[in-house]
């Protein structure tokens, strides 16, 4: 389901767009004004459409922009926004991120210089090449400079398994007090986001002083942002903010379940609450000045007759009326994995051999492993020529001949070539018992070709598993245009599958369209894309991430028998 901030992107990047083209103000301030109204909004706009409510209602929303906003929620595209995207390089509207750069600056900078976003920008700022440009003089490129660093800087978000690592040592750390009751990491952290902005701890305690003390002189602290007897705050060298609030026992579950959001999530609960006479917040339920609860979260559900909800459901995209309705998903969880669909071994760029890498599946209690190493023509990555994958082949026969605990599947990553072709002659492929297909090159093509490029791709019965569908890196590398919607209708019709990259900077697919790929009826393969053996345990990550799209065991390939594998890797 496309949620508000997405729909806030696709009018925010319009009024980008529009202004560089030098579009009329008052239609560019019609973007913006709805943009503020959507990103304020508590409800889910699918939700409101789906509920047949008028949009129009909303301030700043006129016929035209509830068109919009419908074409959106509908179809996850807006033609406005991909027209102005073919006359415009898509990465340009961050450029008017920078202060000082008007849309005319802008555009004077794609123009001459063919400036296309910030990475473009940084490179000529850096060779002197904007002082070169009329009105741009050195003090402004060296100001140009400092803001790409500063805007690039603002925007990350710490990717959860950073995270995950500073936030084990905090409370290991806090945990050697005695009197430490309770701890618990919540926020966005707890709903297992991909990122986090910030940590916020909570924990109950009998002599909070102390506690705050030794948080505030905990090692890494860069800055005391703020010190208090029930909250404080400091800023790690890594740049991480941590927050830590001190509750008390009787209202531990309700200060969990309210930090640990998300806020539309905590808003949509109060609000049932209200209706039922009853006040929740983050000290507790109450009746009146009757406290009837809060001392656990499943007493604040049940204050309002819901069953509890996992924290990588709240996000207020249904999983309120899911609980109402007794139907919330049972979610996948990391013991149901039975094996790993992609990794790869010395043969190709992994750092451990196939036997180590088998005895390490083993040692997980998986039933396969698949060894997916990359095709010839990526060179960077030690690509196997067609020779040297049918030797793999007959070595993985051999080794399954002898009775092993782990069955080796014969696979390859394969690289789609720009024109759509696979990177393996189609003898080759069919010896292999399922292909893993991934594009490694030419990520800048628009998203109509990269869209059909893939597809293409798909066609070729040999086809099963879209690697890391959008090739994004979490803070490193946007994804490619690729319309992922149009992909997932057509692995449903064509048998085939997408893969969420377990990997801790990639995470691709995302929640939404992991949830997007259940509900069309295509399977994901949740894969670690191992290049030695302790990556095998980025599975979790790619679990959790699953959890947040609302996969069940059932809506992940790898959950399935081998027998049941071989089965759907035969497309007819
Ligand atoms: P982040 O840190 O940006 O990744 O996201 P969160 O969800 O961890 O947000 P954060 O750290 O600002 O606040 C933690 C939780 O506290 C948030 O998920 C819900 C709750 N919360 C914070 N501010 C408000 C608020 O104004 N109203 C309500 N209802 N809840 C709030
Ligand atoms: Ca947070
Ligand atoms: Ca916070
Ligand atoms: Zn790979």
């Amino acid at each position: 389901m496309i949620q508000n901030s997405e729909i806030a992107d696709y009018f925010t990047k319009v009024a980008d767009f529009l202004e560089i083209e030098g579009a009329n103000p008052f239609r560019v301030r019609a973007y913006r004004n709805a943009v503020r109204t959507i990103t304020g909004l508590a409800h889910s706009i699918a939700e409101l459409i789906a509920a047949e409510s008028d949009l129009t209602q909303l301030s700043g929303i006129g016929k035209e922009l509830n068109e919009k906003i419908r074409e959106i929620v509908r179809t996850g595209r807006l033609a406005k926004l991909e027209e102005l995207e073919n006359r415009l390089p898509p990465g340009l509207h961050q450029v008017l991120k920078i202060p000082g750069l008007g849309p005319r600056k802008v555009k004077a900078l794609y123009h001459t210089l063919k400036i296309q976003g910030l990475e473009d920008l940084k490179k000529a700022a850096r060779e002197g090449r904007v002082r070169t440009i009329e009105g741009f003089g050195q003090k402004t490129e060296e100001k140009i400079l400092k803001d790409i660093q500063r805007l690039i800087h603002s925007e990350k978000r710490t990717p959860w398994f950073t995270a995950e690592a500073i936030a084990r040592t905090l409370t290991e750390y806090l945990k050697q007090d005695q009197l430490l009751a309770d701890i618990t990491v919540a926020g966005s952290f707890r709903r297992r986001k991909e990122t986090v902005g910030d940590l916020d701890i909570l924990i109950s305690c009998r002599n909070a002083p102390a506690v705050m003390n030794s948080f505030t002189a905990c090692e890494g602290v860069e800055r005391v942002i703020s010190q208090g007897d029930t909250r404080s705050s400091i800023v790690l060298r890594s740049g991480l903010q941590v927050d830590l609030r001190v509750v008390p026992r009787e209202s531990y579950g309700a200060a969990l379940h309210y930090f640990t959001g998300s806020q539309a999530h905590n808003i949509a609960i109060r609000r049932i609450g209200q209706q039922k006479g009853l006040k929740i917040n983050e000290y507790g339920v109450f009746s009146g000045s009757r406290r009837t609860g809060g001392q656990t979260e499943e007493e604040v559900y049940a204050s309002i007759d819901l069953p509890y909800i996992e924290p990588e459901l709240r996000e207020d995209r249904g999983e309120i009326q899911a609980a109402r309705e007794r139907r919330l998903p049972h979610l996948v969880a990391s013991t149901d994995i039975r094996g790993d669909l992609h990794c790869h071994t010395t043969d190709s760029d992994g750092r451990n051999s196939l036997d180590e890498m088998a005895k390490a599946a083993a040692a997980r209690g998986y039933a396969y492993l698949a060894i997916t190493n990359h095709t010839h023509h990526l060179k960077i990555a030690r690509g196997l020529s067609p020779a040297a994958v049918k030797k793999l082949i007959a070595e993985i026969d051999r080794r399954n001949a002898r009775l092993q605990e782990v069955v080796v599947l014969k696979s390859m990553e394969v690289d789609i070539l720009s024109d759509g072709r696979l990177d393996l002659p189609d003898h080759i492929l069919s010896e292999l018992d399922f292909t893993v297909c991934s594009i490694h090159s030419d990520f800048q093509l628009d998203r109509d070709r990269q869209t059909e490029r893939i597809l293409r791709a798909m066609d070729n019965p040999r086809f099963n598993i879209l690697g890391h569908p959008t090739g994004r890196l979490l803070n490193q590398r946007p994804a490619y245009a690729v319309d992922l919607e149009r992909l997932i209708t057509a692995a449903a019709e064509r048998g085939c599958f997408l893969e969420l990259n377990a990997h801790p900077d990639r995470l691709d697919l995302d929640d939404v369209h992991c949830r997007l790929a259940k509900e069309t009826g295509v399977k994901v393969a949740i894969s670690t894309d191992a290049h030695s053996v302790d990556h095998l345990d980025y599975m979790r990550l790619g679990v959790a991430q699953a959890r947040r799209g609302w996969l069940e065991p059932s809506d992940v390939l790898n959950t399935h028998t081998l027998a049941q594998l071989q089965k759907l890797f035969r497309r007819s």
